[in-house]
């Protein structure tokens, strides 16, 4: 019988371009930004040197503003959509125009930690380095012009977690008068009873026309855009991300960076604290437009826990996952609320990328059982059910696309 490893594995090797991973093929035959990142950890356990290469690639196609976008289209396949002529970012290689969770800072950072030799590796660390400093940079002046401490996302698929409940408020801001017409791919790959809705891709393009019509000016579109997010589980991610690269940067001589990106994550963790709800017990997302917290208890703001919140907010973010506790965990919405969806993409299915942030966030703040139990139930669920995109929470039906990559590499995160 082939081992779970030895199935990550192939399904890592499957889904390699060469120099970049497909997150699947089929739905989605690009490199994606957080799946890249996530993905070289998995692939370290095997290939180091490809591990980097993942990331190297990815930071190839940074725009001169700092932004790293959130697909790049390395060849063309007309099974997804919106392709690169919908976006039209006019980039040498195409991309698109939005960037996604800044999880580089993070990988990087473990990268080179576990490195069977580090001094080996250190001159290929030191070359990202300013390139990741760039884009935080790039994050804090164009995301958060007011110097609040926190930047917002301006499309949903920003997040990663594209239809989360928690954008329902501010997305009905966004009209969808006027977008051309269109004919959707993702709904031939998957079920589209597990994916967005119509009403929700409207809006999506309705962005993406809007951004476009701006040429794509990053220093413009914040303020431009009617779905303006602050989300605790982006920022957690960026904060945690500015940390670990303080941390590198130091190690590396770059104290200029260090002192940076260290001022970034200080500022940032104090501004979370505006974030809390003590009501639910986690973080909740904010809608920069009309200041309002958003009343959705979603993963969102339990993934909050990534960065080094206050040891006492992690015990409680601990507690509302098991209060909440589905057969297998974490749940990006709680069944308890009745806008939860079991199968539908991000309003109720358990992710595998999101649960090992969670479980390590929680692991350093002490919280070793938490995390451990969220490390057993992800395996449970690879063991009994294949390496899905993500899975019901209650029955653990294996969703979206198959032999999905960041899945296999958390896998292989988790059995380390
Ligand atoms: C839009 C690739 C990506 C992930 C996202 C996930 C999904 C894309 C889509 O797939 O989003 O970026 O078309 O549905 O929500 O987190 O990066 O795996």
């Amino acid at each position: 019988m082939t081992s779970i490893s030895q199935n990550a594995i192939d399904i890592l090797r499957e889904n390699d371009r060469g120099t970049y991973t497909v997150p699947t093929k089929g739905l989605y035959p690009f490199q994606w930004n957080w799946d890249s990142c996530l993905t070289a950890l998995g692939q370290r356990h095997f290939d180091e040197n490809r591990a980097w290469t993942e990331i190297e690639t990815l930071f190839e196609h940074q725009w001169p503003c700092g932004m790293v976008p959130h697909i790049v289209f390395h060849q063309k396949d007309d099974g997804y959509f919106p392709g690169p002529d919908i976006w039209a970012t006019d980039r040498p290689v195409p991309t698109s125009g939005i960037t996604q969770p800044a999880v580089a800072g993070f990988a990087l950072k473990r990268l080179f930690d576990r490195a069977a030799d580090p001094a080996q590796v250190a001159p290929r660390a030191a070359a990202l380095l300013p390139k990741i400093a760039a884009w935080h940079r790039w994050f804090f002046a164009t995301r958060d012009p007011k110097g609040e401490g926190l930047v917002a996302i301006i499309h949903p698929w920003e997040s990663g977690r594209d239809n989360s409940i928690d954008w329902d408020i501010p997305f009905d801001r966004v009209p969808t008068d006027g977008i051309a017409p269109y004919t959707r791919r993702d709904t031939q790959h998957a079920d589209p009873a597990h994916r967005p809705t119509k009403a929700q891709y409207d809006r999506y393009l309705w962005l993406v026309e809007h951004f476009r019509a701006l040429q794509w000016d990053t220093a413009r579109l914040h303020d431009a855009s009617p779905f303006q997010v602050v989300d605790p589980g982006f920022n957690a991610i960026l904060l945690r991300a500015c940390a670990d690269l303080a941390d590198l940067a130091e190690t590396l001589g770059r104290s200029d960076l260090a002192a940076e990106n260290r001022a970034f994550a200080a500022r940032g963790l104090a501004a979370m604290e505006g974030l809390w709800s003590p009501d639910h017990g986690q973080y909740l997302a904010r809608d920069r437009v009309t200041g309002q917290l958003i009343d959705s208890a979603s993963v969102g703001g339990l993934l909050a826990a990534f960065c080094a919140i206050p040891a006492d907010r992690a015990a409680i973010i601990a507690e509302t996952i098991d209060r909440h506790a589905t057969r297998y965990r974490v749940a990006s919405h709680p069944p308890q609320d009745p806008r939860f969806d079991a199968k539908r993409y991000w309003r109720g299915p358990v992710w595998l990328v999101v649960n090992y942030m969670i479980a390590d966030g929680l692991a350093r703040a002490g919280q070793a059982d938490a995390a451990a139990r969220i490390t057993a139930s992800s395996l449970d669920l690879i063991r009994e059910n294949g390496f899905a995109e993500y899975y019901d929470p209650q029955s653990g039906e294996p969703l979206g696309g198959g032999r999905f990559t960041w899945t296999a590499a958390m896998v292989l995160e988790f059995l380390s």
